[in-house]
């Protein structure tokens, strides 16, 4: 591999600071692979699970460290206006200040890797290199099947290529900083091992620095899956959905279609992150910058999601699951089972409290995935159809709605209104206002995204058009929808309003299926409740929504007049 002067350079002044023992250039191969999980499983970091498991292993982490700390995450943009008010904000040279003070000297004794990473297919022109060095074996070995690592990598850095400084440190939350300078397309992050705070290639890079890159070079980085879906007759469509975290990203993309729709088909292009740009034709074209999955161990099983349980049957990484007796990877949701040891090491009977923690994940090869889109490393990526917008909300929102146009679609993501999930630290179940499932996610004013949204209505007649979902109603503390494999069915709703077909209601809120419109096993009673648009209950939402607002400063024109007609309808 030819390292690049840049590179060097750069990679010699972060060791200059943090002063390892040794450099360590990742090649991306197999054997220097299996050499770190050697090490790991000598320290104790991994434990090797069941044979039948072919070349996966466990990892506990830290207890302080078990999803995004959304509270340490920083955006060090010149002012504070230019990160908005849904981010924390921090003056570049204060967080200059804080690598100085805490990086120094925080790999002694320790191997400091370096790992060229392109995000997006090799070939593709909205492919981008980066490179993260990070003293944590751990983050190595996830990398290695997250991104592209290795030569191809070196061989496509640019200079002003993203760089991403990563140290374990001591993991102590208080001193947990995540920091972002996007004109400088750096990430700093140390204190912690986990997710998205130490994986720097997905959250830091492809979802926070790439939307500020996106809303300069006019393209869009969204928290989105692409499913690709064909008909009996081979027409293809496109769907890209944005859920918030543990919100249901990874089980849509990965959508078996139920037994009666023989002929139909489902394909997986990304089940996390998209890079949207517009073609000749008008249309929005996705890529997925992702290599493999970081999906969320409970739930998953046969019966939900038995494409992901193939796909990690080998060369997976399991972070904060539970394992039984025999060394097989458990979680809630798995067939019950009398004895586990549980996330956090101790033995437990699952009957006594959850085994497995509720951010558990899996790192697994997207390319092991069994109905992988023949579009997936597609330089040039899949036409989008229709944007999906959903979230958890045991109440109010209708399984499914689709937008009037593209400004009111976007006025349904600017004011998406979503349950708190375990992905991020914070009180989970809490409803809080997230954009596009990007509140975490946007590293520029959140005002100035929506503009950007907005601007597409201006520069395209030919968009996807925009609905709205919602899997998880709740009656007496029961999912009154399915989901999983069911949620095809409003897939094919989607498709019949794209196609210029389908019934629907129009409504002060937008268009809902008829009654009948939806198949399945749902009772009459519970679908018309799915269906319901509850006039009070709305005229409550908009008024959360104008505090929203408000609370934002400023706002585009046209979504403060589209909450305006709303109201009047309602
Ligand atoms: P991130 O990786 O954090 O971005 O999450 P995600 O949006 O990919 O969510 P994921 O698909 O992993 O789902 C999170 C949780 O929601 C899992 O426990 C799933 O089993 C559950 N879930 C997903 N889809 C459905 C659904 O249609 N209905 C119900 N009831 N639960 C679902
Ligand atoms: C999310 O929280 O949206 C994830 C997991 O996809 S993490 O990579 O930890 O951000
Ligand atoms: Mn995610």
């Amino acid at each position: 591999m030819e390292i690049k002067k840049e590179v060097l350079d750069w990679v010699n002044s972060v060791a200059d600071y943090t002063k390892p023992d040794k450099i360590h250039w990742m090649d991306g191969s197999d054997s220097e692979f299996n050499s770190i999980m050697e090490k790991m499983l000598k320290d104790g970091t991994m434990e090797k699970l069941n044979a039948s498991y072919k070349n996966c292993y466990l990892h506990r982490s830290h207890q302080n460290d078990v999803a995004r700390s959304e509270a340490r995450t920083f955006i060090c943009s010149e002012t504070k206006e230019d990160a908005g008010p849904l981010n924390n904000w921090l003056p570049p040279a204060e967080g200059k200040t804080i690598y100085n003070k805490l990086f120094v000297g925080c790999m002694k004794n320790r191997t400091m890797y370096v790992i060229p990473y392109v995000m997006g297919p090799i070939d593709s022109p909205y492919s981008q290199a980066g490179v993260q060095v990070t003293d944590s074996p751990y983050v190595c070995v996830n990398l290695k099947i997250m991104t592209r690592i290795g030569k191809k990598a070196m061989e496509k850095i640019k200079s002003g290529f993203v760089r991403g400084i990563h140290a374990t440190g001591s993991l102590n939350p208080e001193e947990r900083y995540i920091m972002h300078f996007p004109s400088e397309k750096l990430i700093i992050s140390i204190n912690s091992n986990y997710g998205g705070n130490a994986l720097l290639s997905k959250k830091c890079h492809a979802l926070r620095i790439a939307s500020t890159m996106a809303k300069s070079e006019g393209w869009l980085a969204e928290h989105m899956l692409i499913l690709e879906v064909e008909n009996p007759h081979g027409k293809k469509y496109y769907f890209a959905a944005a859920f918030p975290s543990a919100s249901g990203k990874t089980n849509l993309a990965m959508i078996n279609p139920p037994s009666e729709y023989s002929g139909w088909k489902a394909r997986l292009i990304g089940d996390d992150i998209a890079w949207l740009h517009l073609g000749k034709d008008g249309r929005l074209y996705a890529i997925n910058p992702e290599y493999g999955f970081f999906g969320v161990a409970p739930g998953t099983n046969e019966k939900t999601n038995p494409n992901a349980m193939e796909t990690i049957k080998k060369n997976t990484l399991f972070t904060n699951v539970a394992v039984t007796k025999d060394g097989m990877p458990w979680w809630e949701g798995i067939e019950p089972v009398s004895e586990v040891t549980d996330w956090t090491g101790k033995k437990m009977d699952p009957k006594d409290g959850k085994a497995a923690h509720p951010n558990s994940r899996f790192t697994t090869p997207i390319i092991q995935y069994p109905h992988l889109s023949s579009h997936y490393e597609d330089p040039q990526g899949v036409p989008i159809t229709a944007f999906i917008f959903g979230g958890r909300r045991e109440s109010l929102i209708p399984l499914v709605c689709e937008s009037f146009d593209w400004e009111h679609g976007v006025f349904m993501g600017a004011t998406m209104g979503v349950e708190q999930t375990a992905a991020a630290e914070g009180k989970v179940g809490e409803i809080r206002r997230d954009p596009m499932a990007m509140r975490p996610f946007c590293a520029y004013h959140i005002s100035d995204y929506f503009e950007h949204w907005l601007s597409f209505g201006k520069k395209s007649t030919q968009l996807p058009k925009i609905f709205y979902v919602n899997w998880f109603r709740k009656e007496n503390g029961k999912f009154l929808w399915p989901g999983y494999g069911d949620n095809f069915r409003v897939l094919e709703w989607i498709i019949e309003r794209c196609e210029g077909r389908g019934e629907a209601v129009k409504t002060p809120i937008g268009n809902v299926p008829q009654k009948d419109a939806i198949g399945g096993n749902v009772p009459n009673d519970a679908m018309e409740k799915l269906l319901h648009v509850d006039a009070g209950g709305w005229k409550r939402e908009m008024e959360d929504v104008e505090r929203f607002f408000s609370s934002l400063g400023r706002v585009p024109g046209p979504l403060k007049k589209r909450l305006e007609v709303i109201k009047k309808a309602l």
